[in-house]
């Protein structure tokens, strides 16, 4: 870190699961990058006191408060960091930047169209040299960067097939209890948002195309759930009483990109087996690179231009110093995790505030994605999809 590095004092609302990984960013980029700022982890605010207090206590914050508006009314509030549920993000993002905070919100960026076009407006009303990014972290995966810096350069030539899929399984069990990523007040879709639109921002962000036009499918399996009794992580203690689930738990849909690739996409809580599968396969005319969360420090990389007795997908350790994020880390050959995508966040965002450039993904690339999103539902709950075949 520079010596004379100013602060940036950020106030974190939320402290779930996101909160964590959030706080581990911020308090880790400064000590990793020679970052232009010193991000100070000022303000924690959660909904109760002794829940925030002891969140707080635990990751590093300094102060707390059981109001987000306390964060936003503070004169020397620099960054306002949005972990909260899909459904509160709207109105904490306009309210922080109609006071001239910067802000960092979680993905999906809201839990409907309209909150996400308010909010990419009021970032663009915002004043000159206040930025708002939307936390799309597995970006910041190296490997993922690394495909990314490879098919942009045209090393696969024309793209013209993008696989993507994002498998998890937490839900198979039909007593996981009803947390709020199975309600719609709460989280707007279901696995739609919460993994689907991890796939979309990928894929658009690997091929520099956009998805314009899509045709989906909405699936629920597991109707009725156990309420929450404690929440921890993904899920929690059960109670007896039983709930409604009003999301998705599988959502399949296929779409058409802006540079005339066509892909196919699939998020879902119900992939037996699969733990944290964020995949993405993208087919060229001369080669092809292949991402897999579960195996985050390789990319699969074929090269149809070899000798034909040569060619073959070779795993590629992203673990060099040469490779993106990778120089400040640890010598090469050593792996990097989940939480590090988060610290490559938080790093990126600061350097962008501090040289006055606009973050990516910017509010307006979550809109796209929200718009996305929004399609596939358009799409599922229109019975004109179907070409019967019986
Ligand atoms: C749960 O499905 C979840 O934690 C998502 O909410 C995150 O966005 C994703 O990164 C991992 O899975």
């Amino acid at each position: 870190m520079h010596n004379d590095a100013p602060a940036l004092k950020v106030a974190m609302i939320g402290h779930g699961f996101m909160g964590a990984a959030h706080s581990q960013g911020w308090r880790v980029a400064p000590r990793f990058y020679d970052l232009p700022a010193r991000p100070e982890m000022a303000l924690l605010v959660g909904r109760s006191s002794p829940g925030v207090d002891a969140a707080a206590a635990t990751w590093g914050w300094k102060e707390t408060a059981t109001d987000w508006r306390a964060a936003v009314d503070r004169d020397d509030i620099d960054v306002i960091d949005i972990v909260t549920p899909g459904g509160s993000h709207a109105e904490i993002a306009i309210a922080a930047l109609e006071a001239g905070k910067h802000v960092l919100c979680e993905k999906p960026l809201a839990n409907t169209l309209d909150e996400a076009v308010a909010m990419a407006e009021a970032a663009d009303r915002a004043g000159k040299g206040v930025f708002a990014m939307v936390g799309f972290t597995y970006r910041r995966v190296p490997a993922a960067a690394f495909a990314r810096d490879l098919v942009r350069s045209g090393t696969i030539g024309e793209i013209r097939q993008v696989r993507a899929s994002y498998l998890q399984d937490w839900l198979v069990d039909s007593d996981a209890p009803l947390t709020w990523r199975l309600q719609k007040d709460l989280a707007g879709s279901g696995a739609l948002g919460d993994l689907g639109a991890h796939a979309v921002d990928l894929a658009q962000f690997i091929t520099g195309q956009k998805v314009t036009g899509v045709s989906g499918l909405l699936n629920t399996f597991v109707h009725e759930r156990p309420l929450l009794g404690e929440a921890s992580g993904l899920a929690g203690t059960a109670t007896q009483e039983r709930g409604l689930v009003t999301v998705d738990d599988v959502a399949l849909f296929s779409g058409r990109f802006d540079g005339g690739a066509v892909g196919s996409f699939e998020a879902t809580r119900m992939s037996t087996g699969r733990k944290n599968a964020l995949r993405l396969e993208v087919a060229g005319s001369s080669g092809a690179v292949s991402f897999d969360l579960e195996k985050m420090n390789s990319l699969g990389f074929y090269d149809a231009t070899a000798p034909d007795t040569r060619q073959g997908f070779t795993d590629i350790m992203v673990t060099e110093p040469a490779h993106p994020y990778l120089s400040a880390w640890w010598p090469a050959g050593h792996s990097l995790g989940y939480e590090h995508g988060f610290v490559h966040q938080a790093k990126d965002f600061v350097e962008a505030i501090m040289e006055q450039r606009q973050p990516e993904p910017s509010f307006a690339d979550g809109l796209q994605v929200q718009r996305v999103l929004d399609s596939v539902e358009r799409s599922a709950g229109a019975d004109s999809i179907w070409t019967k075949t019986i």
